[in-house]
């Protein structure tokens, strides 16, 4: 099983893998032209017709998709198939806007399992594990997405959807888990409860597969020490599958796309304009399979690199440096660009805990920013009656990254409410 979702396509010589994407292309485009009424008018706009199509080099002649795109065709302008021959649907939260309803034909399900599996395979993970799926199942792509690629490898499932964390434990210990599947924040809590009641020694955990979420290099190594266990990387979203897009191998530096289903260009945000790999761009993806939702050069709204370096793990699929962010993600605040993940560079490299939340208002007419920040138990007891000359060196340090001032609260470990999904980092008042 392992030689199967390794080899055959996943360390092909990349000219190989070229002409097979080229002939995904060419037949996909056929397709949605036939099949998407929505995007060939956007093609005919474009002037761009199937014929016009002869391989991934014509790909820059066919125009993008956006999130924007997704709200207008609400909710099925994009679907591939007539609704009989779709076997389920996934949505996003739908927090600024519509939701997204994308859907999946039996076949689209079938490969989508196999690229989680394969994420799995890269994670040195096989049927000997039993997997802890503590992703939200439901509406949200995490949950039944690692669900059925770690089922389809043969692994035992615990599908234990998000939340109730004595219970999660509870099983964890139960049933000797090897392998954890959650956000990058929900397995820091967890950390933190493992280790807080002692009960570390009898989790068997040595894996993890964390994503939908941003996280640093810090937190890695952080959750690492923590569980004793190596912390994967997985990326996607749901207008393309869900998670499995991308994935991190033993060599733990960048996710390799899986690049027979996934074609992936970065460009830049502005222009639009294709931008050679190694240079940071918008993230865009056309799906070279998908029957049920099939998006051709949809805009991730993602910041990150591509590179084509070669890989120690033997993989010559392409690879996506963790998202740096996204593009729409910044905040403006009095006028400045801010992102948050300035912020928490800043934090961690000060040694506080990815713990944080930023809050933005408007009061009498001015924008504030206020910065609540977790110490971690040491800096906590360190820092007892020093906490005021700590703030004021976070004011100063964020003045320097941001360019205007921030307020900083020091907050005691354990006050900022941890999250069982994606963490919620920012609050923006002016908006509420
Ligand atoms: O988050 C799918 C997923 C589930 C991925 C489980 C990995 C694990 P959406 O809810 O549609 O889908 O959100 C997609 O989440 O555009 C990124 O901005 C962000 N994201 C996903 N994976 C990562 C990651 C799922 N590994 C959006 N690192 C994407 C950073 C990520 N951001």
């Amino acid at each position: 099983m392992e030689k199967y979702y390794q080899k055959e396509t996943e360390c092909a010589p990349r000219g190989k893998l070229r002409e097979l994407q080229s002939e995904r292309l060419v037949s996909q485009v056929r397709y949605v032209w036939e099949h998407v009424p929505y995007y060939r008018e956007k093609m005919e706009q474009a002037g761009v017709s199937p014929a016009d199509i002869r391989g991934i080099e014509d790909i820059g002649k066919l125009p993008f998709l956006s999130k924007d795109d997704l709200r207008k065709s609400y909710p099925d302008g994009l679907r591939g198939v007539p609704a009989k021959d779709c076997v389920r649907i996934h949505s996003t939260s739908g927090t600024t806007g519509k939701r997204v309803v994308a859907y999946y034909t039996r076949e689209d399900i079938d490969l989508w399992d196999d690229c989680v599996a394969r994420a799995l395979v890269a994670a040195d993970i096989s049927e000997e594990d039993i997997v802890q799926v503590c992703y939200g199942y439901g509406l949200f792509t995490g949950g039944l997405g690692l669900h059925g690629g770690a089922e389809k490898l043969g692994c035992m499932v615990l599908p234990m959807s998000s939340g109730n964390t004595e219970r999660q434990l509870q099983f964890m210990q139960d049933l000797g888990s090897t392998v954890l599947c959650c956000t990058p924040s929900y397995a820091a809590y967890l950390a933190e409860v493992i280790n807080a009641t002692g009960v570390r020694n009898s989790i068997r955990l040595r894996r993890g597969i964390f994503g939908a979420e941003a996280w640093s290099e810090d937190m890695r190594h952080s959750i690492e020490r923590d569980l004793g266990i190596k912390a994967m990387d997985i990326y996607g979203l749901t207008e393309l599958s869900g998670p499995g897009v991308a994935y991190e191998c033993s060599a733990q530096s960048g996710m390799h796309i899986n690049e027979d289903h996934f074609y992936a260009e970065t460009i830049d945000p502005d222009t639009g304009e294709i931008l050679p790999n190694g240079s940071k761009g918008e993230l865009v993806i056309t799906s070279l399979t998908k029957k049920g939702f099939p998006l051709l050069r949809y805009r991730t709204r993602d910041i990150c690199i591509l590179s084509e370096e070669k890989c120690s793990c033997g993989r010559t699929f392409i690879k996506m440096s963790r998202p740096m962010g996204r593009s729409d993600d910044m905040l403006i605040v009095k006028g400045v660009n801010v992102f948050p993940s300035q912020i928490e560079t800043v934090l961690i490299q000060q040694g506080y805990s990815s713990n944080y939340q930023i809050v933005v208002d408007r009061v009498s007419n001015s924008d504030t920013l206020d910065v609540m920040v977790e110490m971690t138990q040491e800096n906590f007891s360190d820092s007892l009656g020093k906490i005021t000359a700590n703030e004021k060196s976070l004011v100063s340090e964020l003045k320097t990254m941001l360019g205007i001032h921030a307020n900083v609260h020091l907050v005691a470990p354990g006050t900022i409410t941890r999250s069982e999904g994606k963490a919620v980092r920012v609050i923006d008042k002016r908006k509420i």
